[in-house]
């Protein structure tokens, strides 16, 4: 397709634009299928879709370089096997489109300090650190400039992206009100079931890639069958023995476990629920959960290994990404430019 078909494509009326995105920051694991990426493939059809693998956001915090370019690379590749159709949506890397970087800059200068540092994840993330670096406090803003540059309407993402995207709304805002009419205000496209898996070891706190490396935390998706049946075995429930969803804190492995059948098998709560009446103690309920994960990710895993086989292919699709990407980005970032009252190099 010629870049201008594209270009009037993304821009067709009545059609929903929708953004996301996820860090190459290390394997990709279970909660970032089930809160993000399944849902995109699910609710690709119809819309208007560009999904980003944020590499400016992966290095706010220190990221090995040999290791960031093997997994980028590799996250495209679950994406695609995952089910993101090239011909559907528009996946491309942050870094190869420089509207990104610039939207930050500028809407950095609207955006007060205040807002940042009252960020839940910056709090997290720079909790327990010696050094922090400016960026991880700027990263909502970054987010911000991804989403805005796009006209998008629709964000999805799982629950801890809630409050970024809200930033998001409130920049887009301010920026309308100081500069004229601008931006489209997004929303937050959430989805009930999926959106905060929790880490098996300990099941308060989210699934998370950071921390990956622990062992029995996270399922990565591209995890081994016996790995993934040893992760739920290892997972931490409590000293009873009722399979029922629950909101008390004390059940929250066991409310954890029943989430991830729940999603994955598209069943309703008290299905789930009446799946696990003849279950033989909480050891049955965590072989019954493996299984239905590693039905759902083999044929991924295959596919994954199939792409990885043609990286060329890969590395084309992602170029050609970029290249839709960067056709509706740089005139938008053109739009911003005049706003602020830039003067634009002549052509
Ligand atoms: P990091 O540990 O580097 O912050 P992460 O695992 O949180 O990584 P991101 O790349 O930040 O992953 O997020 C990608 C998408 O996955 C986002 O939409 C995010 O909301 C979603 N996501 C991440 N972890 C979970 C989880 N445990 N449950 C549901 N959704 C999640
Ligand atoms: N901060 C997000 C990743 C991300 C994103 C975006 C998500 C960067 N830019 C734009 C949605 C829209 C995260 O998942 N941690």
């Amino acid at each position: 397709m010629q870049t201008s078909e594209l270009t009037r494509e993304a821009a067709a009326p009545g059609k929903r634009r929708v953004f996301s995105g996820i860090q190459p920051s290390g394997e990709v694991q279970l909660g970032n299928y089930l809160g993000a990426i399944k849902g995109w493939v699910e609710r690709q059809e119809d819309k208007t879709n560009f999904f980003c693998l944020v590499d400016l956001h992966a290095i706010t915090v220190y990221q090995e370089p040999e290791e960031l370019r093997r997994q980028t690379r590799s996250l495209a590749a679950i994406l695609f096997a995952a089910g993101l159709d090239p011909d559907k949506s528009t996946v491309f890397i942050q870094s190869h489109v420089p509207a990104h970087a610039e939207a930050c800059w500028i809407l950095n200068c609207v955006t007060p300090m205040g807002w940042l540092e009252r960020m839940t994840q910056f709090k997290d993330k720079s909790a327990n650190q010696e050094r922090v670096s400016a960026g991880l406090l700027d990263y909502p803003v970054l987010m911000a400039g991804d989403i805005l540059l796009y006209d998008t309407h629709e964000v999805p993402v799982g629950e801890d992206q809630r409050q970024h995207v809200e930033l998001a709304r409130d920049i887009a805002e301010r920026f309308n009100r100081v500069y004229g009419e601008t931006f489209v205000v997004p929303e937050a496209v959430i989805a009930e079931a999926g959106a905060r898996v929790m880490g098996l070891n300990d099941p308060t706190a989210k699934m998370s890639k950071s921390f990956s490396h622990i062992r029995g935390h996270a399922v990565g998706v591209l995890d081994e069958p016996k790995e993934i049946e040893r992760s739920f075995k290892r997972a931490v429930t409590d000293s009873g023995n009722e399979i029922t969803f629950s909101d008390d804190p004390e059940r929250a492995g066991v409310n954890n476990l029943l989430g991830i059948y729940k999603v994955i098998t598209g069943r309703s709560s008290s299905q789930v629920e009446g799946d696990f009446v003849d279950a033989r103690g909480y050891g049955d309920l965590k072989a019954r959960v493996a299984e239905v994960v590693i039905e759902e990710l083999a044929p991924i895993q295959k596919r994954y290994h199939e792409i990885m086989d043609d990286v060329g292919e890969l590395d084309r699709l992602l170029a050609r990404g970029a290249e839709h990407a960067a056709s509706v980005s740089t005139p938008k970032m053109d739009e911003v430019k005049e706003k602020v009252g830039f003067t634009l190099p002549r052509s």
